[in-house]
């Protein structure tokens, strides 16, 4: 009897293991991020700039962010945990108007009272949290952009400006995200072939990048981030572009910074990136890369500037 029952229990614990073995495993789309598309277009009839997707809900877990940036200006996506129930419409009344006074302030040159506009952002903004991106993309390119996703409202944002500093997301460049608190079995990409880590003192890049398609690991560590934290961005340089010119682009808090133009969309060839995250995330991105020189820049206001400017050599046979 006591055999019997042995037996029975082993079944069922070997069945129990075969089901949980089974189920992510043998089915390897499922381990692989889902991919959410968004189109950065733009309505030149309305004068709007906006993100199309077929996605407003998706399952918490490793999700990948494809931007396809099918306009003629730099475009991101910049993720905003919002706290509670809260969806884009509370971020747009009670946030968005306080960054766009603040801009206003700056392109006309009142540092200090553009500055002093935050004070007037609602106690639960110190909930919201920055959530990671798809990093900065020239017009005509794509990039892609690996986060995990805790479940919750979350809100897609681009803020780059106008030349009178209006930001893209008051021009309709802005998009509701849920996600559920089901999650899926994806994993975080594997064997990343650079790796840099976010700090208070900058950027540490670990790993030569070459041609062709780099897998890009960031680590945010960074204990004090202020207003807009340390992120990683890859631009590419032509001869007559010097990296801290890219690096000054980036600081929102001037009225150069951020400003995209069909005439000049941006100083560089923006590629890829992520947004901040808070400290002990990773977030993921994928480059194409050609022989030519590059920098890894962070959007920060330029006092705070970090980057590393790298050259990728053209491959040469050893044999
Ligand atoms: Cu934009």
């Amino acid at each position: 009897m006591k055999t019997i029952i042995r037996a029975v229990l082993l079944m069922v614990l070997i069945g129990g293991l075969y089901a949980c073995n089974s189920e992510p495993t043998q089915d390897e789309a499922s381990i692989e991020p889902k991919i959410v598309e968004v189109r950065a277009v733009y309505d030149s009839e309305n004068d709007l700039h906006l993100f199309e997707t077929e996605t407003d809900t998706i399952m918490a877990g490793w999700t990948t962010f494809r931007l396809v940036n099918a306009s003629p200006f730099v475009h991101f996506i910049f993720f905003d945990y919002l706290p509670g129930n809260r969806t884009s419409k509370d971020l747009l009344s009670d946030v968005s108007p306080v960054f766009q006074e603040s801009s206003y302030l700056i392109m006309e040159g009142k540092d200090d009272e553009a500055m002093a506009a935050f004070a007037k952002l609602p106690e639960w903004f110190g909930e919201l949290v920055f959530r990671g991106g798809t990093g900065y993309t020239s017009p005509g390119r794509s990039a892609e952009t690996t986060l995990f996703m805790a479940p919750g409202n979350y809100v897609l944002e681009c803020y780059i400006k106008m030349p009178d500093g209006t930001y893209h997301w008051s021009m309709g460049m802005y998009k509701d995200l849920h996600v559920t608190t089901d999650t899926t079995s994806a994993q975080a990409p594997q064997s990343p072939d650079i790796e840099i880590t976010v700090t208070d003192a900058g950027l540490q890049v670990v790993g030569k990048p070459s041609t062709g398609e780099q897998l890009v690991a960031v680590h945010f560590e960074q204990d004090n981030p202020g207003l807009i934290g340390k992120d990683v961005h890859l631009a590419k340089l032509d001869e007559s572009t010097e990296a801290i010119e890219v690096a000054e682009w980036l600081d929102f808090m001037t009225a150069k910074g951020l400003v995209s133009t069909v005439e000049n969309p941006g100083p560089a060839t923006f590629i890829g990136g992520t947004h901040e995250m808070p400290k002990g995330n990773t977030a993921y991105f994928v480059v194409n890369l050609d022989p030519g020189r590059y920098v890894w820049v962070a959007e920060q206001q330029i006092a705070d500037m970090a980057m590393e400017e790298f050259t990728v050599e053209e491959e040469t046979d050893s044999e």
